[in-house]
């Protein structure tokens, strides 16, 4: 049966291929059984990769294993996140404050892997908010976000958030050139008067706490997307740019009049060592730092009041322009840090830089005038070569550590594989349909796992079964360990997956934590004993130190609350056990449920507004009497004697 079905498939799809008279997918293509192999992934056994994707507008980071393409979590970053409580729990709430106030949602494009020497060593993963300016970092064993920094004097935080070769920092460039400081001022009189931030966040080498290090204050262009040096061009950064018209209306026709925009090249070492001679200017600003304990298993929020900023002309030698045709959009740096690659979205070529060439143009002081004081280089100075795709509309590109490079072409649909050096086209393979990013495992590093390149299309079309108007979107999976790409798979994706990094599994799974052990619990609500349940009330509002475990709630029966009252539920699950967590939901509750991890608090806040006797319980299917795992809370009127009590099993 299995065999006929396999057979069928086979038989209709190549009479589709035929009929649509595309000759480059072989026999051998998506629907053989030689292909449904490489994906199969048995049961019981495991994936050979982690692949990360961008939630794009659900805010969230998702975590799929390559090459099943299986699904293993949606890790809550920018957005609350009932499943889990995140954002919803007093612990976690912090984490989604900024200058705005409580923001529990964004718009996540670019995850990157921390580094060592230019490879993943799988420690952190960054990704950021675009929409209300943020980088995130989540610790790669507990796959929990711990920190979200705020970006200020950013706009659409797109350039952002890419890595340097040892994690030196981690970048973020505003898209939006915007006033800094911001003030009321006319939109008219943008052109030269809206500045460009870009942002160098330092990461703590041992625990990875993030601090805003300085701002570089560039043109008001359109900051689209960055890549760091890596090996040679360590030490330097590099930004595609659009919108050098400076343009501030119909940006569609009037951001796309240059032939040419650029790619800003920036020696962040020559900048990091002249703010650390005490050069920049402290500017007043306001941004939310939110920083996670693991420990105490809560967040807490620090207003920054100070940023340091610096005019490129203050560093001589720090910011060059290369003249980029037409519209950049990615900005791709090559395992070795020679080629620098702008994806002129408005142009049918690729542009590829030199990074020796761009060092001998700048000691040769060859330019060709300058923006705002910056010198811009000659194109033809810095061109390493041209890639003549036959495509249109390039985004991105990725390698694999071979010698080759793949660039997504979204208005033709396709991945094109080319040759670093000769620029020549070796194999073209559809996407269905209109890809933005592609990710190889590593593939903005030093060290690519050249196996599978993933494709992130925008549309879905018929690619599965229809769910009315509004379909997820759609990845597909390709096999690059031959000389021509093979599509072995398609799967679906959550929100909108713009980029997305990869690591070997060997790296993560080993050190994948697996409890939080109860007695290295400081939360100060925490119940660390069996005998440390309690209910204190102070005023009007009433602590619940609760502790859970198979099948029941310490306390269970709670009387003497009243309406008006604030009630913090503080649960402890004391499970020890990995993957046993406990629920908790309240009837009426203005929030979500909790999911409670073995060995940690989360609190809960219900605030009773009516009389009476209302039952609580646990959320997770935990165990056999998970059904029996319930409590009731007796609530009294607001003027009521009702002693305070609590009791388990009387
Ligand atoms: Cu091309 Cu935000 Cu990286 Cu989407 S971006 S595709
Ligand atoms: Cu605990 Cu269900």
């Amino acid at each position: 049966m299995k065999i006929h079905n396999y057979l069928m498939m086979s038989i209709g799809a190549a009479l589709m291929l035929v009929s649509c008279g595309q000759q480059n997918q072989s026999s051998n293509g998506a629907l053989s059984s030689s292909a449904a192999e490489k994906v199969y992934v048995a049961p019981g056994e495991q994936d050979e990769f982690y692949a990360f994707l961008s939630g794009g507008y659900s805010g969230n980071l998702t975590v799929y294993g390559l090459p099943s393409g299986r699904m293993f979590k949606e890790i809550p970053v920018f957005s609350q996140f009932p499943t889990s409580g995140y954002g919803y729990s007093e612990e976690t709430k912090p984490m989604l404050n900024t200058s705005h106030g409580f923001v529990p949602w964004d718009d996540a494009h670019h995850p990157d892997i921390s580094q060592t020497n230019g490879e993943l060593d799988g420690r952190w993963i960054f990704i950021n908010g675009n929409n209300t300016p943020r980088i995130a970092r989540i610790n790669l064993s507990t796959f929990e976000t711990e920190e979200i920094i705020e970006v200020p004097n950013s706009a659409g935080n797109h350039s952002s958030s890419f890595i340097t070769e040892n994690t030196e920092y981690v970048v973020a460039g505003t898209r939006f050139s915007v006033p800094i400081p911001q003030r009321d001022m006319p939109i008219n009189e943008y052109k030269s008067n809206f500045k460009g931030s870009l942002s160098f966040i330092s990461v703590d080498p041992e625990h990875g706490h993030l601090d805003l290090k300085f701002q570089l204050l560039m043109p008001g262009f359109n900051y689209d997307l960055s890549h760091p040096g890596r090996g040679k061009s360590h030490g330097w950064f590099f930004f595609t740019t659009y919108n050098t018209e400076e343009a501030h209306t119909l940006q569609e026709v009037n951001a796309s009049q240059n032939d040419k925009d650029f790619i800003a090249a920036v020696n962040w070492k020559k900048i990091e060592e002249y703010v650390n001679n005490g050069g920049g200017t402290k500017m007043p600003t306001n941004y939310a730092h939110n920083v996670y304990d693991e420990s105490t298993h809560m967040a807490t929020t620090t207003m920054k009041k100070e940023v340091l900023t610096v005019d490129p002309l203050k560093v001589p030698g720090a910011v060059y322009f290369l003249p980029t045709p037409k519209s950049p959009h990615g900005c791709d740096v090559d395992p070795t840090g020679q080629y620098i690659i702008g994806n002129g979205k408005l142009s049918a070529d690729l542009t590829v830089h030199s990074f020796d060439k761009m060092i001998a143009a700048i000691e040769g002081e060859k330019f060709d005038g300058e923006a705002y004081g910056i010198p811009i280089l000659k194109f033809e100075d810095v061109l390493a070569g041209q890639v003549k795709s036959g495509g249109l509309g390039p985004l991105h590109t990725e390698f694999d550590g071979k010698g080759n490079a793949y660039t997504t072409f979204f208005i033709s649909s396709e991945v094109v594989k080319w040759q670093l050096g000769t620029w020549e086209v070796i194999d073209r393979k559809p996407t269905y349909y209109s890809v933005g990013h592609l990710m190889i495992p590593g593939g903005n590093s030093r060290k690519p796992f050249g196996k599978y390149v993933v494709a992130m299309n925008k549309i879905t079309k018929d690619r599965y079964l229809p769910t009315g108007p509004e379909m997820e979107h759609s990845a597909q999976i390709y096999d690059i360990s031959g000389e021509k790409m093979e599509l072995i798979y398609d799967f679906p994706t959550h929100g909108e997956p713009h980029y997305a990094a990869g690591c070997p599994a060997e790296l993560l799974a080993p050190k994948s934590k697996k409890i939080y052990r109860l007695d290295e619990n400081k939360h100060p609500y925490a119940v660390t004993s069996p005998t440390g349940s309690k209910v204190v009330r102070e005023g009007n509002e009433v602590h619940v130190y609760m502790s859970t475990i198979r099948s029941h709630f310490t306390p269970d029966n709670i009387e003497g609350i009243k309406v008006g009252d604030k009630v913090y539920f503080h649960i402890t699950n004391h499970e020890q056990d990995f993957d046993v967590p406990h629920g908790f939901a309240m009837i009426g509750q203005n929030s979500s449920e909790l999911l409670i991890m073995p060995g940690q608090t989360k609190t809960s806040v219900w605030e009773p507004k009516q009389v009476g006797v209302w039952p609580f319980y646990c959320t997770d299917f935990c165990s056999a009497l998970h059904q029996e795992m319930q409590g009731y809370v007796r609530v009294s009127p607001a003027n009521s004697n009702v002693e305070l009590k609590w009791s388990l099993g009387e």
